[in-house]
């Protein structure tokens, strides 16, 4: 007689780790633009909450949100992302683990069907993976950044990253009024979150005031940085350089520039057309646009350079990252896409050395993971990033304190969708065993 298959039954989900509720509802970013907030919520009453950002100078390969299009709001509202959780997304979950991160993010890819995850939209998957993260650390009563260090199992000891803090906005958060996009500073010679802090407070206070006395002030841009009125993009270098000075911080020693180009949005084919190249509008080929960068390089105190080419001029980054040499931080963002292919086939060509982690370009946190793991198994560095809208949402700060992540850019010293990040370092620092230590200046390209 044929004996009867008896499959074990899965365990029961318990209580305090079942999803019993996924929520969505619209709320509005930094921009004044619609976006997607997710709670979700366990059987026994855990509940985490996150709120998707929207870039504005997006990587072609990136998640897409999903855009109601049509009159309102510039055809940017939510409403068919939000419908997507509540009718799709949120039966897939409801009685599952909420532990369970990478089984759901793959749930929702799955789910959604699509290379760019444009039928639920990034928007959609990311907040609801975030929420997922922040109910299962609130259900094991745990912060979200320890909860994320428990399990990330890097080794990495968990500690604050050093920041990366705009003080001047151009490109798209500025309309197009510099080529350049981001005219950051890091606090390379900063022991410790607070004094990164301190000193960048001081050098964006003597910036607004030394562009003031220049007549070139003309408010902020889109991430808080000042939307200063120059002739050309190395005026910007070097009042930066000059506000470093001005707030008694030494260049290059205290306080060094980063910078974000973003290329891709004023260069295709290997041509690029700037409008202020050297105060002119100018064509520039890819080697020519390289020797600019270079050259400022050599005359100001710069350390990190994102996408200095073009997301599609893969031999122009792979010359450039291998003339400025292993000191300078060659960050790719556009062309990776925080995607994990294709950081390592940028490795593969020599294109860049850093990789910038933005969540929403993945659209999940189990894909932003991947992509940071691949990075680390390349010898890269990495820097998790906000985008240039945001909210009140603190989350990338946990994900970089827990994934052990040596970097943070947010964004500007100055508006509450930024300061939120850097207030949670405040609050974190307090309960970390390494407090508000910084990683050693050694262990970065320019230690
Ligand atoms: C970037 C980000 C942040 P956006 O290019 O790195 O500065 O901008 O969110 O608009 O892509
Ligand atoms: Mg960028």
């Amino acid at each position: 007689m044929e004996r009867p298959i008896v499959t074990d039954p899965l365990p029961p989900v318990p209580p305090s780790r079942r999803i019993a509720e996924v929520h969505a509802r619209r709320v509005w970013d930094s921009r004044g633009r619609p976006t997607v907030e997710v709670e979700v919520a366990t059987a026994a009453g855990a509940r985490g909450r996150a709120i998707a950002p929207a870039g504005a100078s997006t990587g072609s390969g990136e998640a897409v949100d999903l855009r109601d299009g049509g009159a309102a709001f510039g055809g940017l509202d939510v409403r068919q992302a939000i419908s997507g959780i509540e009718t799709a997304i949120a039966p897939a979950l409801i009685g599952r683990d909420v532990e369970a991160q990478a089984a759901l993010d793959a749930t929702m890819v799955a789910l959604d069907g699509t290379h760019d995850r444009s039928r639920l939209g990034g928007n959609a998957l990311v907040a609801t993976s975030m929420a997922i993260a922040h109910a299962a650390a609130a259900a094991a009563g745990r912060p979200l950044w320890a909860w994320l260090a428990d399990r990330s199992g890097s080794g990495v000891p968990a500690m604050l990253p050093l920041p990366e803090i705009q003080v001047f906005g151009g490109g798209a958060h500025a309309g197009g009024r510099l080529d350049l996009q981001d005219f950051m500073v890091v606090a390379v010679g900063a022991d410790d979150w607070r004094t990164a802090l301190d000193w960048t407070a001081e050098v964006y206070r003597a910036a607004g005031r030394l562009l003031a006395e220049a007549g070139r002030l003309q408010g902020v841009a889109d991430e808080g940085g000042f939307w200063p009125a120059f002739d050309d993009n190395e005026q910007a270098l070097a009042m930066l350089t000059q506000s470093i000075e001005a707030a008694g911080l030494r260049p290059g020693e205290d306080v060094a520039i980063s910078l974000d180009i973003a290329a891709s949005n004023f260069g295709r084919g290997g041509r690029y057309r700037m409008a202020r190249a050297d105060g002119r509008p100018r064509e520039l080929e890819s080697g020519e646009l390289a020797e600019l960068l270079l050259g400022w390089l050599r005359r100001y105190p710069v350390v990190s350079i994102e996408d200095p080419l073009a997301e599609d001029d893969l031999a122009g980054l792979a010359a450039f990252t291998e003339a400025a040499g292993p000191r300078v931080q060659v960050v790719l963002d556009d062309a990776v896409v925080t995607n994990a292919a294709r950081i390592r086939s940028h490795a593969a060509a020599g294109a860049g050395n850093t990789a910038l982690i933005k969540p929403n370009q993945a659209g999940t946190l189990t894909e932003s993971l991947a992509a940071l793991e691949a990075s680390r198994s390349l010898g890269w560095d990495a820097i998790v990033s906000a985008r240039s809208g945001e909210t009140e949402d603190t989350t990338i700060v946990h994900l970089a304190v827990g994934w052990g992540v040596r970097q943070l850019k947010v964004g500007s010293f100055a508006r509450s969708e930024r300061m939120a990040k850097w207030n949670e370092g405040l609050r974190i620092g307090e309960t970390l065993v390494e407090g508000f230590a910084l990683p050693p200046r050694s262990a970065f390209p320019w230690g």
